[in-house]
This record gives structure tokens, C-alpha cells and sequence, in this order.
């Protein structure tokens, strides 16, 4: 879903959420630290969003994906579910019919089973063996319970190394020393590339609660962005925000709460701060 752009930028394909997140993200004391937007542009009939490419500016990078938070199976289900029902036109039974198949049936997805199987063979039930197929909320759970974003409110979702190999086998890292371990392997031992690291997380960590931006919005399946090179430089952004929506005028959230259905609270913060205590540990090895 990525294309290379033009000087130092590349493109997204178009979400239009996550159009209106950098749209919102300007002015906002976030924005340095998220990449720089430049627009909707169309190629061979197609929108992408134009960001600037984070990596550009480094010698062989190395570059991991976190997922930050605890919120990333609900919104598919629950949430659309009831905006749905909000639009509920005059034909009303027959769209509460739908809306009970949809929560009694829920679409069947055969890739997930197949995914699921891949990691463990023993994971799905019976019923699930018998249909080959999973549904998604069931996959979303499954993977947030294996991986650490059950415990520690974050998970690894994958690295790429110098190389030019890229890993995304993290779907198990769940324990605290299962995740600095990948950090330590990440950095190949320096640990000058983690302090710098922690100084950039406490930062971002700093601004956070003073963003306007991130007050007012429920910041879901958003990832930090790590990237270092052999010259020691490194550095955090936060990427990814095809499911960070605003709240309803008003309202805002603390981020560190733990999530209770209806509250909304994302998670991002506890994770966060379990990151910053993990890599604290690694640096003072
Ligand atoms: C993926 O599972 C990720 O959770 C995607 O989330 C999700 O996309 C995919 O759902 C799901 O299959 P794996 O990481 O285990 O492969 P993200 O894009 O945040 O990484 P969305 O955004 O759609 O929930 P499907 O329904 O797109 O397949
Ligand atoms: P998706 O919505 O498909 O998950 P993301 O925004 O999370 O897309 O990006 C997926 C991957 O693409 C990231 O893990 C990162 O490696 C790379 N990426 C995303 N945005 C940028 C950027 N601005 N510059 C460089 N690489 C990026
Ligand atoms: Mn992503």
C-alpha cells in the first residue's frame, strides 16, 4: 500500500481519516514529532497520502515497529456496529436483522485462520478446525493476548535490518525479557542507540501530555516508529493513524486508564511508560 514519492517523501494509500488526523496534527505541539504531510495526490487513478519518508535522512537504516496500546479489536465490531445503527433509515426491522446477523454471524475469515495456524496449530477450537475460518474480533484477541499488549499495553510488530531483511516474527514476544532482547538484538549490543532512544521516548513522552491533539482523540493501532544507523543517530516518531479518531466535542480521554467498554481509554500512555521502563533496564546493563 506504499509507493516511493517524490524528494524525500513516499506515499500512503489514501484513508481519509487518517487525512484528517495530520490535518488536525498541524499547529499542534505533536506535529514535529509525527512525519510531515504534504497533501492528497493521485496516481494512475489511485489517492495516496504524501508523508515524508522518516528514513531518508539515515545511512542503512535499522527500523522496528511498535504497536502502542490496548484497543485494536474493538472498534471493527462494536464500534461501527453502533454508528451503523445510528444511520438507521425508515426500513428499520430489516436493518436490525442485518445488524443481528452481524453480531450473531460474524463474517468468517479464512486468512485469519490461516495466520492463526501458522503461529499454532493447536489455537483455534474445534468449531473454528471445522469451518477453516476464524472471525476477526477472535483474531484481534488472539494476537494481543499471545504478544506482549495484553501485559504491557505494546507489542513488536516487525523490524527491518540494514540488509534489507525485514522480520515480522514478534507475534509471540510477550515477556519483558523477551522484548528487550529484541531491542539488544535491534541495536546489535550498543547501548549508546538506546539511551539515545530513551531520551527521544521521554520527550515525546513530555509533549504528549500537553498535545491538544492527543487529549481529544483515541489513538488506536498507532505505531512508534525507532530508526538508527551505524552512526549512533536514532530516532522516535509516531506513525500509522488510519484508526485514531476524535472524540466527541469535549470530551477527552487520559490514556492510561485501563479500558472498560464505553470509556474509550486507548492504553497508550501505560504503554508508553512500560516501554520507557523496559529500555531504562537494558541501558543500565
Ligand atoms: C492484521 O493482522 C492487522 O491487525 C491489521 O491492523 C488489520 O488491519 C488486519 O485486518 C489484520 O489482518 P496481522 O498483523 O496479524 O497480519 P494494522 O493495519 O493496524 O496493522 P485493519 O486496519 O483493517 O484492522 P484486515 O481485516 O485488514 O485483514
Ligand atoms: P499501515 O496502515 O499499512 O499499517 P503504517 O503507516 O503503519 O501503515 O506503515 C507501515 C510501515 O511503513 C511502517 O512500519 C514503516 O516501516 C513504514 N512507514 C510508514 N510511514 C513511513 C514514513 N513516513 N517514512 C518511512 N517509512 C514509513
Ligand atoms: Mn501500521
Amino acid at each position: 500500500s506504499f509507493k516511493a514519492g517524490e524528494e524525500g517523501t513516499i506515499l500512503k494509500k489514501f484513508c481519509e481519516n487518517e487525512k484528517l488526523c495530520f490535518e488536525r496534527l498541524r499547529g499542534d505541539v505533536l506535529q514535529p514529532f509525527v512525519p510531515g504531510y504534504h497533501g492528497v495526490v493521485e496516481r494512475e487513478g489511485e489517492n495516496f497520502l504524501r508523508l515524508t519518508d522518516l528514513i531518508g535522512d539515515f545511512d542503512g537504516p535499522s527500523v522496528m515497529d511498535c504497536k502502542m496500546g490496548v484497543r485494536l479489536q474493538h472498534r471493527g465490531s462494536l464500534v461501527s456496529l453502533c454508528l451503523f445503527s445510528f444511520k438507521m433509515p425508515p426500513c428499520r426491522t430489516y436493518l436490525e436483522e442485518e445488524l443481528v446477523r452481524a453480531r450473531e454471524r460474524p463474517k468468517l475469515r479464512n486468512d485469519m485462520y490461516e495466520k492463526m495456524l501458522e503461529v499454532d496449530s493447536e489455537a483455534p477450537t474445534p468449531e473454528e478446525h471445522e469451518q477453516r475460518a476464524v472471525t476477526k474480533p477472535r483474531y484481534m484477541q488472539w494476537r494481543e493476548t499471545l504478544s506482549s499488549t495484553h501485559t504491557l499495553g505494546f507489542r513488536i510488530e516487525g523490524v527491518k535490518r540494514p540488509d534489507g531483511t525485514c522480520s515480522t516474527d514478534f507475534k509471540r514476544t510477550r515477556s519483558k525479557e523477551e522484548v528487550i532482547q529484541v531491542f539488544r538484538d535491534f541495536v546489535a549490543g550498543n547501548i549508546n542507540i538506546i539511551k539515545t532512544y530513551l531520551k527521544k521516548l521521554e520527550e515525546i513522552r513530555k509533549i504528549l501530555g500537553s498535545s491538544e491533539f492527543f487529549m481529544t482523540h483515541e489513538v488506536i493501532g498507532s505505531s512508534l516508529l525507532f530508526i538508527h544507523d551505524h552512526t549512533e543517530k536514532a530516532e522516535v516518531r509516531l506513525i500509522d493513524f488510519g484508526k485514531t479518531t476524535a472524540l466527541p466535542e469535549g470530551q477527552t480521554l487520559n490514556h492510561q486508564v485501563p479500558w472498560e467498554e464505553g470509556n474509550r481509554e486507548d492504553g497508550y500512555l501505560w504503554g508508553l511508560d512500560n516501554l520507557l521502563q523496559l529500555l531504562n533496564s537494558l541501558a543500565k546493563e
